[in-house]
C-alpha cells in the first residue's frame, strides 16, 4: 500500500458493516395466478423503498490510494465463499425477484424484459413469446458472468461474486459469450432494448451501460491481483477501454434497484460494490491508475 494514512484506513475497515448470509431469505410476491395472461413486455412496478446504503468515508483518498483502500475494503466478510451453485439460486430466488405487473418474475438484463417465474433455477424463467425482439423464443434463463467465467478459469471467489452476475435469457447470453465490451454501430444481432453484437464486440443496452460498467470496475478492484487474464486479451478486454467504462459509469448512474440489489448481494457474500453505492469513486481513482491493474 503506497503512500495511505494507516489510521485513516483503519478507520475506514472499522466503519464496514458485518453481514450475515441470507441464503434462504425469498422475497414475497403474489400468487401466479396471473402468470397465464402474461405475455410480451410487463410494466414494472416500484421497488420497495429500502434504508440508504452505509456509506464509508472515502474522503481524502484518490487515484493509487483509493484504488488500494477500495481493494482491501472489498475481501467479503462471510465465510467459507458461496459456491457457484448458491450464487445462482440466492440470484433467480432473491437478489433479482421483483413484482412483474403484479406477478413474480426477473428482469432480464441485456434484454430489459421482466420474465415471469418464480423459483431458484433459470429453469423457472422462460421467455413469453419473443419478448425481448431478437427473433428467438427461449425457453430458460443463463447467469451471465459480466467478466468471463474462463477468464478466471472458473475458480471461486470469482465465478460466484454476484456483484458480477447478472441474469440473461438464453440467447443474448451465448450472443455475448466472452467478448469485449463496444459500441457497436452496425448489428448482426439486437434485442428491442438496444443490446447489441458486431465485429466490435457486445454493446449493451443503455439502461444497463453503466451497470455493466460498475460489475467491471469492482472485479478488476477486488481482483487486478488474482489470476482473472486466463485466455483473455487483457489491453483489448480492460485496458484500452477503460475510459469507456468511465463514461458508461457516468451516463448511466445507479438506480433504485441497483442499489437495492447491492444489498441484497452485500446480505448474501458480505461485501459492497462501492461505485454502486458512490459512482464519483471511479473517476476519482481515474483512468491512469485503472489501466495500471
Ligand atoms: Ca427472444
Ligand atoms: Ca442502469
Amino acid at each position: 500500500m503506497v503512500g495511505i494514512n494507516k489510521a485513516a484506513l483503519a478507520a475506514v475497515l472499522a466503519f464496514l458493516p458485518l453481514s450475515v448470509p441470507a441464503y434462504a431469505a425469498g422475497p414475497a410476491f403474489p400468487s401466479l395466478e396471473a402468470l397465464a395472461s402474461l405475455s410480451g413486455p410487463v410494466h414494472i412496478s416500484a421497488l420497495p423503498e429500502l434504508p440508504l446504503p452505509a456509506r464509508t468515508p472515502w474522503d481524502g483518498f484518490s487515484g493509487e490510494d483509493l484504488f488500494q483502500a477500495l481493494h482491501s475494503a472489498l475481501v467479503p466478510t462471510v465465510s467459507p465463499v458461496p459456491s457457484y451453485a448458491q450464487a445462482k439460486t440466492y440470484m433467480f430466488s432473491t437478489a433479482e425477484g421483483r413484482d412483474c405487473g403484479g406477478a413474480p418474475g426477473i428482469l432480464a438484463f441485456y434484454s430489459q424484459v421482466c420474465v415471469a417465474g418464480s423459483g431458484s433455477s433459470g429453469n423457472d424463467y422462460r421467455e413469453r413469446g419473443d419478448q425481448n425482439g431478437d427473433g428467438t423464443v427461449d425457453k430458460f434463463m443463463n447467469a451471465e458472468h459480466i467478466w468471463p467465467r474462463g477468464f478466471s478459469k472458473g475458480a471461486l471467489p470469482m465465478a460466484s461474486d454476484l456483484h458480477q452476475l447478472a441474469p440473461t435469457l438464453f440467447t443474448p447470453n451465448g450472443r455475448r459469450a466472452n467478448l469485449r465490451f463496444a459500441v457497436v454501430p452496425d448489428p448482426v444481432y439486437s434485442t428491442d432494448s438496444g443490446s447489441r453484437l458486431g465485429s466490435e464486440g457486445f454493446e449493451p443496452a443503455d439502461a444497463v451501460k453503466g451497470n455493466v460498467a460498475r460489475a467491471v470496475l469492482y472485479f478488476v478492484v477486488r481482483y487486478y491481483d488474482r489470476d482473472i487474464r486466463n485466455g483473455a486479451d487483457y489491453r483489448d478486454f480492460w485496458t484500452a477501454r477503460v475510459p469507456m467504462f468511465l463514461e458508461w459509469n457516468r451516463a448511466d448512474p445507479p438506480d433504485e434497484a441497483e442499489r437495492r440489489r447491492n444489498g441484497l448481494v452485500e446480505s448474501f457474500q458480505g461485501n459492497r460494490n462501492p461505485f454502486v453505492d458512490d459512482p464519483s469513486l471511479a473517476d476519482r481513482i481515474g483512468p491512469s491508475v485503472f489501466r495500471a491493474h
